[in-house]
This record gives structure tokens, C-alpha cells and sequence, in this order.
């Protein structure tokens, strides 16, 4: 959103669900075209942006996802930070130094990235009023990229994307717009839903929850890990829903006093993420008790919070 109003050009979108995340060899590229990645894994997506690279393609990166190594290359323009106090919302308000904040801080609110974007709003003089708009639109538009299918989704996200860039506003959007507050009533239904869930302990830093597989779970499983991250800032969270394949897909939230740490654990089970916030694709029932056991053996507060 920010880079296509600062620089206007015809140009094709590339989405998908917020767990397809290799999306660049879907590009269809020629020599001398120009791709915009944002928010899209560069370990996984390393051999794709090798191939476009020696295609002739020119490729500004913009992510926060962690990656061993940015190739360096003459046509790749990377702007890569691990930190856990960025989003690539705010790495994107960076580079444009701030010039489309308010929509910037529409991204860092969808990221749960609260008290960050708060600070921001308040730097440029929004009032209490505005920032929850923005927040409420974040979140929003953040909770529809998720589900299993497309058929979860309330709207795709190519339509929404269309509905958003006419406006160079969001607050304006949010007030003209039906589709932002549809997309919050049912984000809020489906929320209503999860809650009534109740976390089981694991040691003495972490919660899990079980959910079972529907189309309202598929959707909430990364909101909720992120509501109960923000009530229970001193515990980390761990959100399980069966899987189709007698697993699970499994969202975890380190402790938001110690925001490190969740993308390690992940790691060792085939998942991923950032240092906050992490999920693993899929955990196969044989590996549940080990993924408990180390989510119980993690110490947060050992984690360097980046
Ligand atoms: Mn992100």
C-alpha cells in the first residue's frame, strides 16, 4: 500500500493466504521488470529470487522474517531486519521516511505491535479515537489473510486490496468503506467463539489451547494466540488446531514481557516465523508430547528480546 501510492505503477498483485509463503516462483517476471516482495520469507523463498535475479529482474525486499544469508547482488535492493520491535509495515515508513504513516501504522497495529504503533500515532498527533480506527482496521484486514482455503476467507485478499489503495487515508477508509467493519464484526464473532476455550498450563511459562478444525478456527488461530498474548503479557502461548492430516497446525506467541525465542522453538519442529510470534504448517501427532516438553523446558527471559 505505501510503496504503490508513493510510487504509482501499473503492476500485478501477487497474494495469497498467510501461510502460502512461497510465493516468488508464482512471479512471472521478464528481464528489466521490477518485483516489489514484502513480508514473504527470504529462506523460503531463496531459490525463487535466485532465479529472478539471474533472469535480469530488478527486486526490492522488504521483510522481517529471519534469513542465514541476503544474496548480494547488483539488482536486489534488500531491507531485511530480524528485530522483534519491526514489521515490514514499518520497515517499508522507513524507507519512505514516514510519508505514509497512518497506513503504515494500519500494518504495525494488524501485527499486534501495539505499543510501538501507539507511539508512532501519538508522534504525529493522532488521538485516542483515530489510533483504535486504525488498530480496528489492521486487525482486520490482518485477520482476513487468514484460513486453510479460500472458501474461509470473508474477501479475497487481491479484492481487498483493490477496495484499499483508493484511498490515501485510512481513517477515510474506514468510514466510507463497509468492508472494514464487516471484516471486524466477524473477526470479533469468531474471536467470541475461541475464548470460550479454556488454556491449559504447560510449566509454569506457558499456556496451550486446542481447537478443533472448522472454517471460524482456521481463521482465529493466529488472532487468538495474539489476545491471549496481550491479556497474559508474562506467559507464552501456544494455540493448536487439528490439521486434516492427524496433525496440527500450531501459532505460538512468546511471552510479550520477553519477546524472544518463539521462532527457535518452531524451528526445531519444521516451523518458523520471528522472534515473537512463530507457527509451525504442521506438527504430526507423534511429535505433540516432544513440542509440549520443550515449550515447557523454554526459559523466555533468557531469549535476547530481538
Ligand atoms: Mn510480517
Amino acid at each position: 500500500m505505501q510503496w504503490r501510492l508513493a510510487r504509482p505503477q501499473p503492476a500485478t498483485l501477487i497474494t495469497g493466504l498467510k501461510r502460502e509463503l512461497e510465493l516468488l516462483q508464482k512471479v512471472p517476471a521478464a528481464p528489466g521488470d521490477e518485483v516489489l516482495v514484502c513480508d514473504l520469507s527470504m529462506q523460503r523463498n531463496h531459490a525463487a529470487l535466485l532465479q529472478l535475479l539471474a533472469r535480469g529482474v530488478h527486486v526490492r525486499y522488504f521483510d522481517h522474517h529471519k534469513v542465514d544469508q541476503v544474496p548480494q547482488h547488483p539488482a536486489l535492493q534488500a531491507h531485511i531486519d530480524f528485530d522483534a520491535q519491526v514489521c515490514t509495515s514499518l520497515l517499508v515508513d522507513r524507507e519512505l521516511k514516514g510519508r505514509f504513516r497512518r497506513w503504515a501504522l494500519v500494518g504495525a497495529y494488524g501485527d499486534n505491535m501495539t505499543d510501538t504503533a501507539d507511539k508512532l500515532a501519538a508522534g504525529i498527533g493522532l488521538q485516542e479515537s483515530d489510533r483504535r480506527e486504525l488498530r480496528l482496521l489492521g486487525e482486520a484486514v490482518n485477520y482476513n489473510a487468514y484460513g486453510d482455503e479460500a472458501a474461509d476467507q470473508h474477501i479475497a485478499p487481491q479484492r481487498l486490496y483493490a477496495l484499499l489503495v483508493r484511498y490515501l487515508d485510512p481513517l477515510q477508509f474506514w468510514r466510507d468503506e463497509p468492508i472494514g467493519r464487516e471484516l471486524d464484526a466477524l473477526r470479533r464473532a469468531d474471536l467470541d467463539l475461541a475464548l470460550r476455550l479454556t488454556p491449559q498450563d504447560v510449566g509454569e511459562h506457558a499456556r496451550l489451547l486446542m481447537l478443533p478444525d472448522a472454517p471460524w478456527s482456521r481463521r482465529v488461530i493466529g488472532g487468538l494466540a495474539n489476545a491471549w498474548a496481550s491479556a497474559e503479557p508474562q506467559r507464552a502461548h501456544a494455540v493448536f488446531k487439528a490439521d486434516r492430516r492427524g496433525g496440527h497446525v500450531v501459532s505460538l506467541r512468546a511471552p510479550q514481557a520477553t519477546p524472544g525465542g518463539a521462532d527457535a522453538l518452531c524451528r526445531r519442529f519444521g516451523g518458523g516465523g520471528r522472534a515473537g510470534a512463530a507457527g509451525i504448517d504442521h506438527l504430526p501427532a507423534a511429535e505433540t508430547l516432544r513440542f509440549v516438553d520443550a515449550l515447557a523446558a523454554t526459559s523466555w527471559g533468557d531469549a535476547p528480546p530481538r
